[in-house]
C-alpha cells in the first residue's frame, strides 16, 4: 500500500463510524456491503443490555435501532441498511457497486432488498422476539403468520434462483447483502423445505462469500445468546 493510499484509508477511517453488534442480522447486511469493498470503518459495539449503549444510540437514531453510520466528514448519521448501503455506494464506491448503474436493474436490486428484509427478515424477528417473552406471553398466532410468510418467501426465492446466480440485477447487489443474514437465521427458525434446490445452492453461494464468511466468524462467539443457537447447523458452530 502506498503512502497515499494509507493516507485515503486513515482519512475514510476517520470519517465512518458503524453502531452495531456482531450478532444482529441487520447489522450483517451492513458489514456484507462495507467488507465487499474493504471500506474501512470505525467499529462501535453497541450492548442493549447496558443503559449508556441504548442512550448513545437512542441519541443517533431516535428508533434505538442498529446498523447506523457516522460519517463525521459529513457531519450526517445515517439509520437503515439499505439506505446505509445505498449511501456508501454513493461515498465510499469501491469495485463491488451494490446498487446497479442500469436503472431498471436498479429497481430490481431494491425490490429483492425489500423483499429479503420485509418477508423474510422481519418474520424471522417475529419468531425470535416470540421465543424471548415468557410462554404465557407468547403469540402462537402470530407466530404462525410469521412461518408461513417464511414458506411463501423461500418457494418465491426458489423459483427466482432456478435461472440466476444473483438476487438480482447481473452481479452480487444490495439485494445479496440483505439475503444473505436473513436467509441464515431465518434457515435457522424455519428450516428451507428439502425440495427446494435453487434457495439451497443460491444459500451456499452466499455462504462461500469471504465478506459473510467473515460476519459469521464475527458472529460465532456470540451466538450462545441467540435463542435458536442449538438448531444453527453444525457448519457455522
Ligand atoms: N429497518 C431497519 C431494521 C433494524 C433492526 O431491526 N435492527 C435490530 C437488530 S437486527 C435492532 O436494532 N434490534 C434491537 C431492538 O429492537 O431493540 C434496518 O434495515 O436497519
Amino acid at each position: 500500500m502506498s503512502r497515499w493510499q494509507r493516507r485515503l484509508q486513515r482519512e475514510i477511517e476517520m470519517s465512518l463510524t458503524l453502531y452495531y453488534h456482531p450478532l444482529a442480522s441487520f447489522c450483517h447486511k451492513v458489514l456484507v456491503a462495507l467488507y465487499e469493498n474493504g471500506t474501512p470503518f470505525r467499529p462501535r459495539v453497541i450492548d442493549l443490555s447496558k443503559e449508556p449503549d441504548r442512550a448513545e444510540l437512542r441519541d443517533i437514531w431516535t428508533f434505538r435501532k442498529f446498523p447506523v453510520v457516522r460519517d463525521h466528514d459529513r457531519n450526517r448519521n445515517i439509520p437503515e441498511s439499505s439506505v446505509i448501503i445505498e449511501y456508501l455506494d454513493r461515498y465510499f464506491a469501491g469495485p463491488v457497486r451494490l446498487i446497479p448503474a442500469d436503472a431498471d436493474e436498479a429497481l430490481d436490486v431494491r425490490l429483492w432488498d425489500r423483499i429479503f428484509d420485509l418477508h423474510v427478515q422481519f418474520p424471522m424477528q417475529r419468531i425470535v422476539a416470540d421465543r424471548r417473552r415468557a410462554r404465557d406471553k407468547a403469540d402462537e398466532i402470530g407466530v404462525a403468520e410469521a412461518r408461513s410468510t417464511l414458506q411463501t418467501a423461500y418457494a418465491m426465492i426458489d423459483r427466482r434462483m432456478a435461472s440466476r446466480s444473483w438476487a438480482a440485477g447481473k452481479a452480487f447487489s444490495m439485494a445479496d447483502c440483505a439475503a444473505a443474514p436473513a436467509l441464515f437465521y431465518a434457515g435457522v427458525v424455519e428450516p428451507f423445505p428439502a425440495g427446494h434446490r435453487n434457495l439451497a445452492a443460491y444459500f451456499d453461494r452466499l455462504v462461500e462469500r469471504p465478506s459473510f464468511r467473515r460476519v459469521i466468524d464475527e458472529a460465532r462467539p456470540y451466538f450462545p445468546m441467540f435463542p435458536f443457537a442449538s438448531a444453527i447447523p453444525e457448519r457455522f458452530r
